[in-house]
């Protein structure tokens, strides 16, 4: 049986209904085992922890071509050669899939939603166009814009960079297109606004200023933020870290890089960070270690939610399927009491292979199911287990009078010293590694 959910004129997605929560039992495909949008845990519903968002790019725009062939995906709203009709099929498609699913947030790159025009005047036209229609969209379904971007990274004219090319003419162009950007996240009522800076680095430091390069972005970044302020967006600005791809360096490698930059250039109170768990490990790093760092330093705005593949070195934007490293997300996640403005967006894509429609919604079912299942396991874990008193207790020497003493800051290194010579010769106390990792096992 299916529902007329669409106000465009054509259903695409045939035959399916809005997805419902059946729970663990339930053996239905279509169905979720454990997002229950409703249900409370640790004190707000799952809806509001996660603010599950949709990517515009991957999921109507991917066809699914790679270096080595074209796309494999046919994807009926995208038959038409009039870009502002495409444009609108394609927005049907997208709030049809969303408002099925049940997500309550989106989020895109201005060509994402309509493909870029031949001169920045015609692209800003066609921009105008398509948010007039998703105004109209976002008010027919409630669905609401958790993030906006421009993509500068695709166009050729970005080769070398958007904020950060030598040529200060690129520099122009990119800001016109981020103005745009911006105006059109804010009349969207967009939450925030994402800087991902694909080419925002180099291939060879022969070639590259590196310091100059830096100091443009930055300029460029307070320029933005005071446009925007200045226009009423009251949102976040983020920052998505990644280490490489397409760039060989880029500025943006980590957490603990990017914070640094923000606090160089004094951003730090307009600025939070998107973290990718693909982006991580690309970082050598865990997403659980990033979003720690993030956390540490008040920047944990947002998550784009995908996983890599521990056989091979790229950004391979897979749904999330791990429950048990996303338990480990999640206990981060909830002892920093959530995420800043931000939410939970699947920058993911269904394999190159994977050529159904129906394989859009088996990939997001299964990725709010994997994330709903580990949050609740975390919930128990942090509320039932002896987890949280065992790490406390590897730190207990540190409430002793010496040990709160060098905390505070009234110890000399003499004194800390002294203090050594006194203890002598040390017992050693075991990290129980195994003992940590074996709870996860028992509470998943
Ligand atoms: C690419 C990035 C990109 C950003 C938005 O690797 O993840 O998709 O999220 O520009
Ligand atoms: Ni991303
Ligand atoms: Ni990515």
């Amino acid at each position: 049986m299916s529902v007329k959910l669409t106000i465009g004129e054509k259903e695409y997605f045939e035959g399916i209904g809005k997805i419902k929560y059946e729970g663990p039992k339930s053996d239905n495909p279509m169905a979720f085992k454990y997002y229950d949008a409703a249900k409370k845990v640790a004190g707000k519903t799952m809806e509001e922890h996660f603010r599950f968002a949709i990517a515009y790019w991957h999921t109507f725009c991917g066809t699914g071509g790679d270096p080595f062939g074209p796309g494999t995906k046919e994807f009926p709203w995208l038959n038409n050669s009039d870009p502002y009709q495409q444009a609108k099929h394609k927005m049907d498609a997208a709030f049809e899939f969303i408002t099925k699913i049940g997500a309550p947030y989106y989020c895109f790159h201005d060509f994402d939603l309509i493909n870029e025009g031949d001169s920045l005047s015609e692209s800003a036209k066609r921009l105008e166009f398509i948010t007039d229609y998703a105004q109209e969209k976002q008010k027919a379904s409630g669905v609401k814009l958790l993030w906006g971007t421009a993509n500068l990274f695709s166009n050729p004219r970005y080769m070398n960079g958007g904020a950060t090319n030598p040529d200060f003419d690129v520099v122009a162009y990119a800001g016109a297109q981020v103005k745009n950007a911006l105006d059109a996240t804010i009349k969207l009522g967009g939450e925030n606004y994402v800087f991902w800076g694909g080419r925002e680095g180099y291939m060879s430091l022969l070639n590259t200023n590196m310091k100059k390069e830096l100091d443009h972005m930055a300029r460029f970044l307070h320029m933005v933020k005071d446009y925007g302020r200045a226009n009423g967006f009251k949102g976040n600005f983020f920052i998505e870290p990644k280490p490489m791809e397409p760039s060989k360096h880029q500025y943006d490698f980590d957490a603990a890089t990017v914070i640094g930059f923000l606090r160089e250039y004094d951003l730090m109170d307009d600025f939070k960070l998107n973290l990718e768990v693909n982006h991580a490990t690309l970082a050598q790093h865990t997403m659980q270690h990033e979003m720690a760092v993030a956390a540490n330093a008040g920047v944990l705005g947002s998550m784009d939610a995908n996983r890599g593949d521990y056989q091979n070195g790229w950004d391979t934007d897979q749904f999330p399927n791990n429950p048990y490293e996303l338990v480990e997300l999640m206990l981060v996640f909830l002892e920093a009491g959530g995420l800043q403005g931000g939410g939970i967006n699947f920058d993911a894509k269904a394999r190159r292979n994977s050529t159904d429609l129906i394989d859009i919604f088996y990939a997001h079912i299964g990725g709010m199911d994997a994330f709903a299942r580990s949050l609740i396991v975390a919930d128990d874990i942090l509320t039932n287990s002896n987890y949280q008193n065992l790490r406390k207790a590897r730190y207990s020497s540190f409430s002793t009078m010496d040990g709160s003493a060098f905390e505070t800051g009234k110890l000399t290194l003499e004194e800390l010293a002294a203090i050594a010579s006194n203890n002598g010769e040390l017992k050693l106390r075991s990290g129980q590694q195994e003992l940590f990792e074996n709870i996860i096992n028992q509470y998943l």
